[in-house]
């Protein structure tokens, strides 16, 4: 892996905090109201079973989650755990290069990347791997390579 070889941090940045809500209007009035953030993109994520809205934090983002249902990762971490942080995003570089180095050491949610916000490509590894943190790999689409897998 050329990071690994290049002893380059394979993770680049804090993409995103990831906290799930039980209703999405009312955490983002209460995120803009609080900490005069912008709503940079929402949308509806079947695939991921969620509505969620990013909003711009300095060089990241904050990204609130509502699950579409209870049978979602959302909806079981919302019945569990009640609200709060869900997991974190990281950026890098070449996200197919990070799963494959990633891939005999750690739990690989994703074994192919998937579409994320914002069209950014994501993979998520195991929090049971990570000491109990639901990691997520973002590739974010500019420059990009346009490779979704299932996407
Ligand atoms: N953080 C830490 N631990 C978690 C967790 C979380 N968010 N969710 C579940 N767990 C733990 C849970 O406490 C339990 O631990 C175990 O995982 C199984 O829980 O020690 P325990 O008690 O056994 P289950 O059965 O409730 O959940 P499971 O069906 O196993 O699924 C867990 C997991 C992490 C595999 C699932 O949530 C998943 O596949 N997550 C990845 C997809 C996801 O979360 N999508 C929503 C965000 S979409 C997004 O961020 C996007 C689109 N984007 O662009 O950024
Ligand atoms: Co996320």
């Amino acid at each position: 892996m050329l990071a690994t070889i290049l002893n380059q941090p394979l993770l680049t940045r804090i993409d995103h905090v990831g906290i799930a809500c039980r209703n999405l209007e009312e955490a983002v009035e209460k995120y803009q109201r609080l900490f005069c953030l912008t709503v940079v993109s929402t949308e509806v994520n079947e695939a991921q079973g969620v509505r969620e809205a990013m909003l711009g934090a300095g060089p990241g983002y904050i990204q609130l989650l509502e699950p579409l249902g209870p049978d979602t990762p959302v909806g079981k971490f919302l019945a569990r755990r009640g609200e709060g942080i869900h997991h974190i995003g990281y950026g890098v570089d070449d996200i197919q290069e990070a799963l494959a180095g990633l891939r005999p050491n750690v739990r690989l949610i994703d074994e192919r990347p998937r579409h994320g916000s914002m069209g950014a490509s994501i993979a998520f590894l195991h929090p049971a791997d990570l000491g109990g943190v639901l990691t997520e790999l973002v590739q974010p689409a500019t420059g990009a390579k346009g490779i979704y897998g299932d996407a």
